[in-house]
């Protein structure tokens, strides 16, 4: 009968010095860890899916007055009771989220880039560009300026993503963009 205590250690192929190959691998897999680790500060500061434009703090009143005063500079007509503006390319962009409307609507020149400044009145908002695939929380007291450059002339639809109320599911804002002028 084999059995062994403490005192006795047992004897088996555990208790040898690691092997080369294995010491080998332990190396390569502490540094990929540390790659993984150093990675997840990197990505939040690097990656793809931080928004491309400035944010800062604003107050709902200071960005309606700011809205109201894009659309008195560059309005061109008038969609359903809404406001039509036109901005020049290059230039900032304001569209503000209420229950249930997105304000104003844009008409914007394929090419071109705008700086995109988004804020909520009231509530939180989801800007869900369709049929492009752009997602983005619009939250109040924030103002969102992201940059974009619309590259395929059509009617864009923006759909509210983020539950806001009864009227939610009616919330629909349109972004017209034109085509690029060829003379
Ligand atoms: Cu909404």
């Amino acid at each position: 009968m084999s059995w062994h205590t403490a005192i006795v250690p047992p004897t088996g192929v555990w208790w040898k010095p690691a092997g080369k190959q294995e010491k080998t691998w332990i190396v390569i897999a502490f540094i990929w860890c540390m790659v993984l680790f150093a990675m997840m500060p990197l990505w939040h500061i690097r990656g793809g899916q931080n928004p491309s434009g400035i944010r800062s703090k604003v107050t709902s009143k200071a960005f309606a007055e700011r809205t109201a005063r894009f659309i008195a500079d560059y309005q061109v007509g008038e969609d359903g009771g809404l406001p039509v503006v036109a901005p020049p390319p290059g230039s900032d962009v304001y569209l503000q989220a209420t229950m249930w409307q997105w304000t104003p609507v844009l008409r914007l020149q394929e090419g071109a880039s705008y700086t995109i400044h988004m804020s909520a009145l009231d509530v939180n908002h989801g800007f869900s560009l369709y049929p492009a695939n752009v997602n983005f929380q619009i939250i109040p007291g924030y103002d969102y300026g992201l940059k974009m450059t619309p590259n395929t002339p059509g009617e864009y639809k923006i759909i509210c993503n983020e539950f806001c109320g009864i009227g939610h599911h009616k919330m629909l804002g349109k972004i017209i963009v034109e085509p690029k002028e060829t003379s």
